[in-house]
């Protein structure tokens, strides 16, 4: 019996998931609502974070050698809280910890996954009250239940995953997500601190007309990407254009309106960074599953995001997705 009541909420949803499957053990539902609940608590200090004085640098540095925010940190807490205390989940990576934390309990070492997270990712951004968001990634563990899990489990291909997902904190709180039957996005009720299905099945549209980048960075790139900015600058209407360029510097947000209305991110190597500066765990791999689910495409400049097999949990790549007539352009750009 599917429930036909307009409003679903997350937990409707990935209980009706559940039951499409008979077999399913209910793992994977109830650890996506464990992220909703980290989810629904993060927003809360998010929005109120002008007002006290959460604000401002936490003092230390994270492994990335960046200022770390106290709501970086709070939002790594919960997320690693709700997943610790969970069933459904064996330790995670994180862009706010060196290294993985494996929980390496009695219960945890029987869950079936493991996440990656880059709990508040545009964190720059909180002071200027910009949008930011949560990242988040979901591996089947490779290594034997009943045993902690270990750093393959973490290590695994992008098309591995068996869920990906995101937060974004902007003018409303939206969690969307994909599994490989399909992505879809939740607005945050507030009247009933429920996240609800406002974004059933999104398609990327397989063009688009804007495109994110940052242009201070346009001569360290290298001849083929600058050869498609200048491309997207000089679009027309008589040849898709004109484009707009929109770049928020936050990724969850230009990627997100991408997803919805159609364009391209690119954060491509630079000479002084060549493997430019996102996270392939758990910034770029989640957004690659999504966006191809949605039916777009995400790549390194050269080959598939989600076919690239990692080293390291910090390791980086240079980054560019969106709609898939777009991607095509850049791909045959010469
Ligand atoms: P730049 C935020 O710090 C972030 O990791 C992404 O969210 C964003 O897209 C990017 O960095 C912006 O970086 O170098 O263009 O300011």
């Amino acid at each position: 019996m599917r429930i036909n009541r307009k409003i679903q909420t997350l937990d409707e949803f990935t209980i009706q998931q559940m039951r499409d499957f008979p077999n399913a053990t209910g793992e994977l539902s109830g650890l996506l609502r464990d992220i909703g609940l980290a989810a629904k608590r993060v927003h809360v200090e998010v929005n109120k974070a002008g007002l006290v004085d959460i604000l401002g640098d936490a003092g230390t540095m994270n492994v990335q050698g960046e200022d770390v925010k106290k709501l970086d940190i709070f939002a790594n807490n919960q997320f690693m809280g709700v997943l610790r205390h969970g069933i459904s989940c064996a330790g995670i990576g994180s862009e706010e910890m060196d290294d993985i934390v494996v929980f390496d309990d009695e219960v945890s070492n029987q869950s079936k996954y493991v996440c990656l997270f880059d709990p508040l990712d545009g964190s720059s951004n909180i002071d200027v009250n910009v949008s930011i968001g949560t990242i988040f990634s979901v591996f089947r563990r490779v290594s034997e239940l009943g045993k902690p899990a270990t750093k393959a489990d973490f290590l695994q291909a992008g098309i591995k995953q068996v869920a990906a997902g995101y937060v974004i904190y902007g003018s409303s709180t939206m969690l969307v997500y994909a599994t490989r039957r399909g992505a879809n996005g939740f607005t945050l009720d507030q009247s009933i601190g429920e996240f609800t299905l406002s974004h059933p099945d999104i398609k990327c549209p397989e063009t688009g007309k804007m495109y994110s980048v940052n242009h201070g960075n346009f001569f360290q790139y290298n001849e083929k990407v600058k050869k498609y900015i200048t491309a997207c600058q000089k679009k027309t209407k008589d040849n898709g254009g004109p484009y707009t360029q929109r770049y928020i510097g936050s990724m969850v947000a230009d990627v997100h309106r991408n997803l919805i209305k159609g364009g391209i991110f690119m954060y491509p190597g630079t000479s002084d960074k060549p493997k430019g500066k996102l996270r392939l765990l758990y910034e770029c791999n989640p957004f690659a599953f999504i966006i191809e689910v949605a039916g777009g495409k995400a790549t390194d400049g050269n080959m598939r995001i989600l076919d690239i097999e990692p080293k390291e949990i910090h390791e980086r790549t240079p980054f560019f997705i969106g709609s898939r007539l777009m991607m095509e352009e850049l791909e045959g750009t010469e």
